[in-house]
């Protein structure tokens, strides 16, 4: 299975590249036209004066880890499977100076102070020039919409538990996760929110000029440190920006406000730093009726960039997208009775099998939750605004919905994720190729039936399909879990078995290829061989001794349900690395 859609894929791949290798006139030019740097002509990256297409991977914590040496392994592990970009976080804020591991901005008292010490920004400084140094392009992301702390946004009076010992554990969270483990205990809008927002409502990180004045500076500090350096591939304004988080958002928050948001501080982003470019890092969720700040001027553009295959790009509405799902269940309606047929499921009348009716509940006129606005964010208005450089968008079926009418009934669950998945790519391809820019999924994962102990939703600070309540992840076996079966039309629950996770994670791959996205960065990297310092993010996810010593290399990075396994040769890894081959 593996290796028949691993050989379409690179089938398709020198299909893609034979169109790629069109020389084309520059039009456009950052103000530093230096080769060193990424730029992007005629909608597609340029690096070292080549046409740039990648697979990258995800690794949040890798400004946490313990030593220089634990982020020069990972980066050139990551290297050495042939992968060109890692996204980070380029952030970690706290509102108290914690007694291990890495921070960047203490916000407390009224104020903020930016780390630049050993155990701060210096780590950051370690990240970006093994990167330089291994060939490896970063995203660094420089916020995050999550940052849940239950009993902290819940109750005045926060119990230090002093039993959790010198483990960074963030208080709060309700959990004994160390510091940095889940990819939404960084800090993030919500630390600011917390410390100036007049009210607690999550928008006032995107409203009040204060906050956003002392975001700016913030950015300021980090991105002026690189300005000169090679391996960033883009500073992405924040991870999955919405109007709500775990705070709330007041009932004003529209996509006006993200938008506006933005723009504003993407020109700032730039201002500062000119060679690099801006993303958003948001979710990807466009609104065909939202009203736009940066409408696509005189009409919807066919793309006419001279490196792709020239197409028919319909306009983006409401209608078209009911239409294709209506079309679509047609399709499978029809796949379906026939199989049906096949198989002599069917009642016998005259002489002639006749497929049992299949109830198939008709597509309503409103579009689903990805589609409507309804989370504040309008990816569309987003990636016209000027100085963002590329469309970005995320895939995570378990945790949204990318549906414009619920799941198709005439399909088992597991091919509705993976459809849903193809659909989503080719759309955002499509979008960003209307404005003439390039477009990456910037991070895409599946739980699996063997993570899903693991898996903590970016919105909460507990792994929900954990058996046991104590507070360590740890456990494997003891998952009450519900299947993604692909026997079942019906079945709802998360995990896929290892098969389907590639399956799924070639499938949505193939699509990139042939959509001709210009990257997709896997979400996340496993490591292992890490030093595991007390109190440090490793520290807790090896389940075989709690005492670490410092030299002590048996330690593993965090997983929150999304891993890939890190022994390098699994599914995941092993798939990545296939794939890097046929990209550019
Ligand atoms: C905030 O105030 C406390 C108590 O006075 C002090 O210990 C701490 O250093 C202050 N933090 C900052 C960032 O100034
Ligand atoms: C890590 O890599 C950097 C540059 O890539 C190098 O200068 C440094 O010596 C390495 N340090 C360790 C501990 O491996
Ligand atoms: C906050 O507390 C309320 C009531 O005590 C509870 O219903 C709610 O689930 C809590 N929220 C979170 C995020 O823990
Ligand atoms: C913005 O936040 C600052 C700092 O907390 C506060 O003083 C100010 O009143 C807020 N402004 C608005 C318009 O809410
Ligand atoms: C930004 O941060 C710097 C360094 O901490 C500080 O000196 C400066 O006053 C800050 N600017 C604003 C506008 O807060
Ligand atoms: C939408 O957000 C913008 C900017 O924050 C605000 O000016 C406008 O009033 C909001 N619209 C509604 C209907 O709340
Ligand atoms: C997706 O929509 C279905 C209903 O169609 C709902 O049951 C499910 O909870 C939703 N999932 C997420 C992650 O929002
Ligand atoms: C569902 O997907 C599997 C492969 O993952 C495929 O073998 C099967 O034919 C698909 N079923 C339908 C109904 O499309
Ligand atoms: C997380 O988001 C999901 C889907 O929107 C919601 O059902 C759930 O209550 C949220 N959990 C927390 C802890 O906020
Ligand atoms: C967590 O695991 C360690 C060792 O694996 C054990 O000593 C500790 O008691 C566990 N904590 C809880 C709360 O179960
Ligand atoms: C799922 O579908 C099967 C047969 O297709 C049916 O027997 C079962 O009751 C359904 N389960 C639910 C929860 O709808
Ligand atoms: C072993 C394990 O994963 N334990 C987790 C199970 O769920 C509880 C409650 O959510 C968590 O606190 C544990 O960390």
């Amino acid at each position: 299975m593996r290796s028949a859609s691993l050989w379409s894929l690179a089938l398709s791949a020198l299909v893609a590249s034979a169109s790629a290798l069109t020389p084309t006139p520059t039009t456009k030019t950052r103000r530093n036209n230096d080769d060193k740097f990424v730029k992007i002509e005629n909608g597609r990256f340029i690096r070292n004066g080549e046409p740039f297409t990648f697979v990258g991977t995800n690794a949040y914590w890798l400004p946490s880890l313990n030593t220089q040496e634990d982020i020069n392994k990972t980066i050139q592990s990551i290297a050495s499977a042939g992968i060109k970009v890692v996204r980070t976080w380029a952030f970690n804020d706290v509102d108290e100076i914690p007694e291990d591991g890495t921070w960047f901005q203490v916000i407390q008292n009224g104020t903020t102070s930016v780390n630049t010490g050993p155990d701060g920004l210096q780590k950051l400084d370690m990240v970006v020039k093994a990167a330089e140094d291994a060939g490896i392009l970063l995203i660094l992301s420089l916020t995050n919409n999550w940052n849940p702390r239950p009993l902290l946004d819940n109750t005045t009076a926060v119990p230090v538990d002093g039993s959790l010992g010198r483990r960074d554990v963030t208080v709060g969270t309700n959990n004994s996760l160390p510091r940095n483990f889940l990819s939404n205990d960084f800090g993030g809008m919500d630390a600011y929110v917390r410390e100036f927002g007049a009210e607690r409502q999550h928008d006032t990180f995107y409203l009040n000029e204060t906050i956003v004045d002392i975001f700016k500076n913030y950015t300021t500090q980090v991105v002026s440190r690189y300005v000169d350096s090679p391996a960033l591939l883009s500073w992405e304004l924040a991870n999955d920006p919405r109007c709500s988080s775990s705070i709330v958002a007041s009932n004003v928050c529209n996509t006006t406000t993200i938008t506006s948001w933005h723009a504003d501080v993407g020109a700032h982003v730039q201002s500062v730093d000119p060679n690099h470019i801006v993303s958003s890092g948001s979710g990807g969720f466009p609104c065909a009726d939202c009203s736009k700040l940066f409408p696509l001027t005189p009409a919807p553009t066919v793309s006419a960039t001279p490196q792709r295959r020239k197409r028919n790009i319909k306009p983006f509405t409401n209608e078209r997208l009911l239409n294709e799902v209506k079309e679509k269940r047609k399709k499978t309606r029809e796949v379906k009775k026939r199989a049906l047929l096949e198989s002599g499921d069917g009642i016998r009348i005259r002489g002639r099998w006749i497929a049992a009716r299949q109830s198939d509940p008709s597509v309503g006129t409103t579009v689903g939750p990805a589609f409507d606005g309804s989370s504040g964010v309008d990816s569309q208005d987003i990636l016209n605004i000027p100085t963002i450089g590329f469309g970005s968008f995320q895939l995570f079926p378990d945790q949204n919905n990318y549906t414009v009418a619920g799941p198709d009934p005439n399909l088992p669950a597991f091919n509705n994720t993976v459809e849903e998945g193809n659909a989503w790519i080719k759309l955002q391809a499509e979008l960003a190729q209307q404005v003439g820019k390039p477009a990456v999924l910037a991070a895409f994962g599946l739980v699996s039936q063997n993570n899903l102990p693991f898996f903590v939703p970016f919105n909460s600070t507990n792994a929900p399909f954990n058996a046991t309540t104590t507070g360590n992840i740890t456990s494997t076996s003891s998952a009450k879990v519900k299947r993604q079966d692909s026997g079942t039309a019906n079945a709802t629950g998360i995990g896929v078995s290892d098969d389907q996770l590639t399956d799924a994670y070639s499938s949505w791959l193939q699509t990139v290829v042939d959509v001709q996205l210009d990257g997709a960065l896997q979400y996340q990297w496993g490591q292992g061989g890490l030093s595991s310092n007390n109190g440090s993010t490793v520290s807790q996810n090896d389940n075989t001794s709690t005492v670490s010593a410092n030299d002590d290399t048996s330690g593993v990075s965090p997983n929150d349900g999304y891993q890939s396994a890190p022994t390098g040769d699994d599914g995941v890894q092993g798939i990545l690395s296939d794939l890097t081959a046929i990209f550019g």
